[in-house]
């Protein structure tokens, strides 16, 4: 075991003898745990937040607890379980939320569900579709919550503030890349106003303001062992946004035939089956509260978030990779490159994209 974990752990209010810590999951921005307990005392999910990244860690595990919270509530009303079906955040000793170490590094733990399935990649219909519900499902959950929640990550999915962003790095050009990279500058630059409106009409009240989890990739849902869907987890993105952001972010990832890194481009194309599944199951929970502005959007908010990928990626990769964790030099370069070959799909789709949207609409009501 770590040293430096094993002086963490004793802060948290675990159960059990510990068996074994062993690091988890492909993040691009935290650390995360694995920890095992002895018999049957429950294991856990141990996290070193990355405060570079999140700069006020006690309001997101405030904004965390809320929404556990009534997502909770509403899961014992309505006769499920409110610890395999929600997360839960397990607290340190002196009941804090997060612990902070000598070094001045934040770290949360919350409860592991057993006898659940992650996956990297949607590899079927079914599995799609069941990502879908969940979502439109976490979504409608929430869509009743009174409690405000604290803008943790200011600016997380608003093209204006990524825009301006991305002006001020290549203004910069911190570690002397620009000159490499013109061609994928110009991908960025010949979308700006397309990709702006999308975000006009949430700032003009067009869309509304919900709850929104923002990082809806696959791999941030539990399966039971029967497939369906059961947990939505990695909630340090919960914040007030456009619901839209999470349809398409789930699109981005989901219909992907390739990684979000891969080096070879033929790979990378959306797979349509797998968005008609998805978007019918997220239809099939989400359509009870979105409006028609909401609807019409659907489609166009996986080109938004896929070119927001584009922009990040390739921001960081000038800015000397400053945000996402990296294995190799190109790397953010390799994943501008897929994410845009991915964007390209979306655009060549996008009719179509449209119209299985419009059937499914017509399907449900
Ligand atoms: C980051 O660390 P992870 O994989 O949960 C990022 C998302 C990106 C994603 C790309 C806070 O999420 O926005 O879409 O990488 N999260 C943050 O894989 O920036
Ligand atoms: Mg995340």
């Amino acid at each position: 075991m770590n040293m430096n974990l094993e002086k963490i752990v004793p802060h948290f209010l675990f159960s059990g003898p510990i068996l074994q810590i062993r690091p988890l999951g492909e993040g691009l921005i935290n650390d995360t745990f694995f920890v095992e307990t002895q018999g049957n005392n429950p294991d856990y999910i141990l996290q070193r937040k990355n405060k570079n990244i999140f700069r006020d860690v006690p309001a997101m595990m405030d904004n965390i607890h809320k929404v556990t919270t009534h997502l909770k509530k509403i899961i014992s009303e309505r006769g499920g379980d409110p610890l395999r079906e929600a997360l839960t955040v397990v607290p340190t000793v002196d009941g804090r939320l997060f612990y902070k170490d000598a070094a001045g590094e934040y770290w949360a733990a919350c409860l592991f569900i057993d006898n659940t399935t992650a996956y990297d990649y949607a590899d079927s219909p079914e599995l799609a579709s069941q990502g879908g519900r969940g979502i439109g499902k976490f979504q409608a959950m929430l869509a009743g919550m009174k409690e405000q929640l604290a803008d943790i990550l200011p600016g997380f999915h608003n093209m204006r503030f990524r825009l301006k962003q991305w002006d001020e790095v290549l203004g910069k050009d911190p570690a002397g890349r620009k000159a490499q990279v013109a061609e994928e500058i110009g991908w960025i630059e010949s979308r700006r106003s397309q990709m702006l409106a999308l975000w006009k009409k949430f700032e003009s009240g067009e869309i509304p303001v919900r709850i929104t989890h923002n990082d809806t990739k696959i791999s941030n849902i539990l399966f039971d062992r029967q497939g369906e869907v059961l947990c939505v987890i990695d909630l340090d993105t919960v914040l007030s946004s456009m619901c839209l952001n999470d349809y398409g972010d789930a699109i981005r990832s989901y219909t992907n035939a390739g990684k979000e890194d891969d080096e070879n481009l033929e790979n990378v194309y959306m797979k349509m089956d797998i968005f008609e599944s998805y978007t019918r199951g997220y239809l099939s929970e989400a359509s009870s509260f979105l409006t028609q502005p909401e609807i019409d959007n659907l489609a166009f908010s996986a080109l938004y978030i896929t070119f927001e990928q584009v922009l990040r990626f390739l921001m960081d990769y000038i800015d000397g990779d400053n945000y996402y964790k990296v294995k190799y030099e190109t790397h953010n370069l390799v994943r501008t490159r897929a994410q845009y070959k991915l964007l390209l799909s979306m655009e060549e789709n996008y009719d179509e994209m449209l119209s299985v949207i419009g059937r499914i609409v017509c399907d449900i009501k």
